[in-house]
């Protein structure tokens, strides 16, 4: 029988290298990426890289839960990006490059915000949103898995341990 599969979706600067990373990882079965968090319906790249639709560039990732815990997933987002940065993430500059969680439930939110929590007392100032989940629109399709189809290199994602 097939395993149910969960959702999650994660907003941390350029969508193509949140997506390429998050691609890797064993358990996740699919990625798209998309702009959540907005106010407009259907938002093109264009309307959202004018930083007025209140889109962020975001990644869904569908996961089997048997293999991959929330919890590895977020602590994966919270370290290939810098949640520390507000409306910006590296090069690109923008509330569409803002740091979001968007849970789908409660314990996807309790997950979030006790790994703020953690990063927190650590000494870090996070930037991170958490907030619930409303719509996703998915992107263009020449966005879609865009470093395996450029063969170009993520600019600005990379894995760092801070946990
Ligand atoms: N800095 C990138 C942003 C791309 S991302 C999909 C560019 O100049 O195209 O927002």
């Amino acid at each position: 029988m097939e395993n149910k599969l969960s959702k999650a979706y994660f907003a941390g600067g350029c969508f193509w290298g949140v997506e390429h990373l998050f691609k890797e990882l064993d358990g996740v079965v699919e990625t798209t990426v998309g702009y959540s968090g907005g106010k407009t319906e259907n938002p093109t790249y264009e309307e959202v890289c004018t930083d007025t639709t209140g889109h962020a560039e975001t990644v869904e990732v569908i996961f089997d839960p048997t293999k991959i815990s929330y919890e590895e997933l977020a602590r994966f987002f919270f370290e290939i990006h810098d949640p520390t940065q507000v409306n910006r993430q590296g090069p690109d500059v923008g509330t569409q490059y803002r740091s979001v969680i968007f849970y789908v439930d409660e314990e996807q939110k309790k997950v979030a915000e006790k790994l703020v929590k953690i990063l927190e007392s650590k000494g870090l100032s996070i930037a991170t949103e958490i907030v619930p989940f409303e719509k996703f629109w998915k992107a263009e399709e020449y966005h879609q898995d865009y470093y395996s189809k450029t063969g170009k290199a993520p600019y600005c994602h990379f894995r760092r341990k801070i946990f």
